[in-house]
């Protein structure tokens, strides 16, 4: 009963632009780079590209504070070097994404000088302001800044709100010029013939301006307070009818709300509102080196996974540019056990419903690095998380171990290209240092080996693009409590494929009883699935799909 459409049945490659590849040798990747690699990104099997801002910035926040959002950041390259690299990816069928930064502005945009200089500018209400003269405002907590979301500005004697760091006021949604200067910008990108927007940080874009005190401690439940107002509905309505719905595109929304209902409300298709949204749960749960439990693993998937059964539609992932590494975090590193880890954990990602976003790096099983030491972080976020616990007289040790495990600076460090100086990512010195580990793990290498995690993506890639089922299916959990396999069918009409992952470093057996109408075996990443005995014993993460009859 499903529409079906191009942005369900894709698989979308995240591209982390400062670190793909650099042409120039200034140590930051280039969209001539990105122009390079197309034949690789092609040979992945994916079939859309969602790529980080790229536009005018003071690079506080590594290009999510946009100073111009009609311009490219110099470094990047030119606006023909984007239509090259645009083209491009159209050439080979491949859908664009562009990442979206309208909650906040970086303060270096013309709209915020404009807005500070005075209270009687016309950009004024542009942003938040409150007015020094009536005191403290009402407490906001900050995401990025230990002393909250208000910004006291001498220039105009009043305070500005910032839900992440200072350089990025946010923008006043509930101003109606604001929002059709937002709509302009999407149609200035759509005329060029991107295809989808990844709207950053959305949630949180209109708020309660009557500024209401919230109870203490209520930022630990963040989104439920600062998320999702009534009201943002109504914006998202009148964000499609005039811009999604007179171009062939589709948004995504960074964030799913507190509730189902609010997912629902933002993507069900007769909402008019956007087409997908992703939740946090997935990564939340596995946020320290203690790890995470399968069981809470597959409770979360199955959930999400049954409340838009019907309608709907969501993104899956398991890391991205916020995260650490998708083997450290979900897999297991350990040499050993690196390379089945992470092709299992490939599995899954494109075996789930709901359009799969694989990270850059990710398809080669790129893992964190040991980053001991906070003067080595340059993320904003990391800085200022460093600052509260210090402030809050917390077991800095503590904290250190586990910011080296969890920092998103672990997700951006430079593609390993090869085993030539800097991974073959620049001829120059990186913005970030390349991971030691190149010599080891890196695209050249892996393209030599059929077994490698490289060729196992794109053989899954392959796989689910050639299997609606794995794509529109009806997904069941099976056995939900062995403790250390995730078991489930996807099925279509008379099509119905088992998928088999074991999360453990030991060998596991499931007793299933699809066993006696096993068909043909799909992908495994080991050469042989052992199904004597009359159960199914898997090896060391080992992953398999196979169709039943
Ligand atoms: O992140 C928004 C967000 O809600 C954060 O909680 C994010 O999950 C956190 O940074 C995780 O480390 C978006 C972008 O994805 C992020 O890179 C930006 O820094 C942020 O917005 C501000 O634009």
């Amino acid at each position: 009963s499903f529409e079906q459409t191009w942005w369900k049945e894709g698989i979308l490659y995240q591209i982390y632009p400062q670190s793909f590849k650099d042409t120039d040798g200034d140590g930051f990747g280039d969209f001539q780079g990105i122009i390079e690699k197309l034949d690789y990104i092609e040979s992945l099997g994916i079939t859309m590209v969602w790529m980080n801002p790229f536009f005018e910035s003071p690079l506080v926040d590594n290009g999510y504070d946009v100073a111009d959002y009609r311009a490219v950041l110099p470094r990047y390259g030119t606006m023909d070097d984007f239509q090259q690299m645009l083209d491009g990816f159209h050439q080979r069928g491949i859908k664009f994404v562009l990442d979206v930064v309208v909650n906040h502005s970086s303060i270096d945009h013309e709209w915020f000088k404009q807005s500070r200089s005075s209270r009687d500018n016309p950009y004024r209400d542009y942003y938040h302001w409150w007015p020094a003269e009536n005191g403290e405002p009402p407490y906001r907590h900050s995401l990025f800044d230990p002393e909250g979301a208000w910004e006291y500005d001498s220039l105009s004697n009043a305070y500005y709100l910032h839900t992440f760091a200072e350089e990025q006021p946010d923008l006043n949604w509930e101003n109606p010029k604001l929002r059709q200067e937002v709509y302009d910008i999407m149609k200035f990108w759509a005329e060029k013939g991107v295809d989808g927007f990844r709207m950053d940080a959305f949630q949180f874009a209109s708020k309660d301006t009557t500024w209401p005190e919230f109870p203490e401690g209520h930022e630990k439940d963040f989104i439920k307070w600062y998320g999702m107002r009534p009201q943002l509905h109504e914006y998202l309505k009148e964000m499609y009818h005039e811009v999604l719905e007179k171009y062939d595109v589709f948004a995504v929304a960074e964030g799913a709300g507190s509730t189902f209902e609010d997912a629902h409300k933002l993507v069900d298709a007769d909402r008019q509102e956007l087409q997908m949204a992703y939740h946090f749960e997935s990564v939340d749960m596995s946020r320290t080196p203690d790890g995470y439990e399968l069981a809470d693993f597959k409770e979360v998937f199955t959930k999400w996974d049954s409340a838009f059964a019907e309608n709907g539609w969501i993104a899956i992932f398991l890391s991205n540019h916020d995260n650490a590494r998708l083997v450290n975090r979900f897999g297991n590193p350990d040499p050993e056990f690196r390379t089945p880890s992470t092709q299992m954990l490939n599995t899954f990602l494109l075996s789930m419903r709901g359009t799969p976003f694989t990270y850059y790096g990710d398809e080669i099983g790129m893992t964190n690095m040991d980053m001991p030491k906070i003067e080595e972080y340059v993320d904003v976020e990391a800085k200022g998380k460093y600052k509260a616990a210090l402030a809050a007289g917390e077991d800095m040790e503590r904290f250190m171990e586990i910011l080296n495990y969890s920092s998103r600076e672990n997700g951006r460090t430079p593609m390993q290209w090869d085993d030539s100086e800097n991974a073959g990512f620049t001829t120059g010195t990186p913005w970030k240092r390349v991971n030691e580990n190149y010599l080891e793990i890196n695209v050249a290498a892996q393209e030599k080996d059929p077994n490698s995690i490289l060729n196992h993506f794109r053989k899954m890639a392959q796989v689910r693009n050639e299997n609606p089922v794995l794509v529109y299916g009806n997904y069941e959990l099976l056995q939900k409590d062995h403790p250390t396999v995730y078991a489930f069918t996807r099925t279509l009409e008379e099509e119905k494929m088992l998928v088999l992952l074991n999360f453990s470093e030991e060998n596991s057996s499931i007793t299933l009883d699809e066993i006696g109408d096993l068909d043909q075996i799909v992908i495994n990443n080991y050469p042989d699935l052992d199904t004597s005995e009359g159960s199914i014993t898997l090896l060391p993460y080992q992953a398999a799909i196979v169709k039943i009859n």
